[in-house]
């Protein structure tokens, strides 16, 4: 027989294939399980041997030759299906860069991170709790009974409705009752912090309804009114980046802390202006009030359900906004709310100046 016709259809149908799907279904067609070269190669049992002798070479031939065309074209198909994808995905380096995005960091942001990072440098964890807060957290086990006048003091947002106990509902006026929570729900030892928002219906020149303070509580054997002073000055030095900083401890007086203690740092004039540091007895300058402490109240420690004779402990409040302006020099508390682009650009931070102890809490590099 003669394969020629056969042969010479195939290949001419194989180098008009446009496409590699055209292509694959022409492999089927002449080479699949049920091609028709396949077929052919099939016939090849049943001839006798003579006829196989002069067969079986011409069939292989014209196998080989559909084989080689079908691999060829497939070559030059893929080479053009790539060229034609490299012209059409370019990318023009020339453009002009996408806008950078123009956030940044909000300076209450940044503190929060920095004295997070220095507490933990300390053996601290940040601990959180609901903004949204019951009577009895954030008063009654806090040594401040109903009848007490420091709740009058705290100018608490009330909502109209009590919670399933009953209990009344408001916007937390302090972040104690999350150290609440932590101490009733892990227990002692504890070494802990509680940055966050809180709330008290105050608003002027210096007070803003709500604001952003830290906490700190430890709760351990043997803790005394030492471990609260070197406490405060290690934080305040990490914070302020100086060596210098004198604190000067005066009695004071707070429902959850016997004895209580606010702290005074050391300011110094120079060219008129208040620096953070150095020592005000010893030249012009003067104190500035950062921050309130003490010492654990027994009745406190009892409320969270641990004995007062084991356990001691000492807690601290500081208002973070006044910090951050004592150490970012901004003379406006309002500014902070106020979601100004010009002033957010100015005072704000790159979202990579994550503050760290080794490369510095608060010098942008
Ligand atoms: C302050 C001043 C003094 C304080 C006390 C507690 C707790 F939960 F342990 F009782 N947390 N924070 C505390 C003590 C807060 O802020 C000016």
């Amino acid at each position: 027989m003669d394969y020629a016709a056969t042969g010479q259809e195939a290949l001419s149908r194989i180098a008009e294939a446009s496409d590699l799907e055209t292509l694959e279904a022409l492999r089927v067609e002449f080479l699949g399980k049920q091609g028709s070269i396949s077929g052919l190669l099939k016939t090849l049992g049943k001839l006798d041997p003579e006829e196989r002798k002069v067969e079986g070479p011409k069939i292989h031939a014209l196998r080989e030759s559909v084989s080689d065309a079908l691999a060829a074209r497939k070559d030059v198909l893929e080479t053009a299906a790539l060229n034609a994808r490299l012209a059409s995905e370019t990318i023009d380096l020339s453009l002009p860069a996408p806008e950078a995005p123009r956030g940044t960091v909000h300076p209450i942001s940044q503190v929060m991170d920095e004295i997070a990072e220095i507490f933990a440098d300390l053996g601290f964890s940040v601990a959180t709790g609901p903004e949204i807060e019951d009577d009895w957290h954030n008063f009654t086990a806090l040594n401040m009974p109903e009848s007490h006048p420091a709740r009058a003091m705290h100018d608490t947002f009330y909502f109209p409705d009590r919670d399933a106990q009953n209990r009344e509902m408001l916007l937390r006026t302090h972040t104690s009752p999350v150290q609440m929570r932590t101490m009733l729900k892990d227990g002692a030892p504890l070494r802990i912090i509680a940055p966050g928002r809180v709330y008290r219906s105050d608003s002027d020149a210096t007070h803003t309804p709500m604001f952003h303070q830290v906490e700190g509580l430890v709760i351990d054997k043997d803790v005394h009114l030492g471990h609260l002073k070197w406490t405060l000055e290690t934080f305040l030095k990490a914070f302020f980046e100086r060596e210098d900083i004198v604190l000067r401890l005066r009695p004071s007086y707070f429902p959850f802390t016997e004895p209580s203690v606010e702290a005074d740092i050391g300011f110094t004039l120079i060219d008129g202006k208040r620096v953070i540091g150095g020592d005000p007895s010893k030249g012009e300058g003067g104190w500035m009030e950062v921050l309130g402490s003490g010492m654990v109240n027994r009745r406190v420690i009892e409320f969270a359900g641990l004995d007062p004779n084991e356990w001691q402990g000492f807690a601290f409040g500081i208002g973070i906004d006044r910090l951050a302006m004592l150490k970012y020099g901004m003379d406006d508390l309002r500014a902070f709310f106020d979601g100004d682009v010009r002033w957010l650009s100015h005072y704000g931070f790159s979202a990579l100046d994550v503050p760290t102890l080794s490369g510095g809490v608060g010098t942008p590099a």
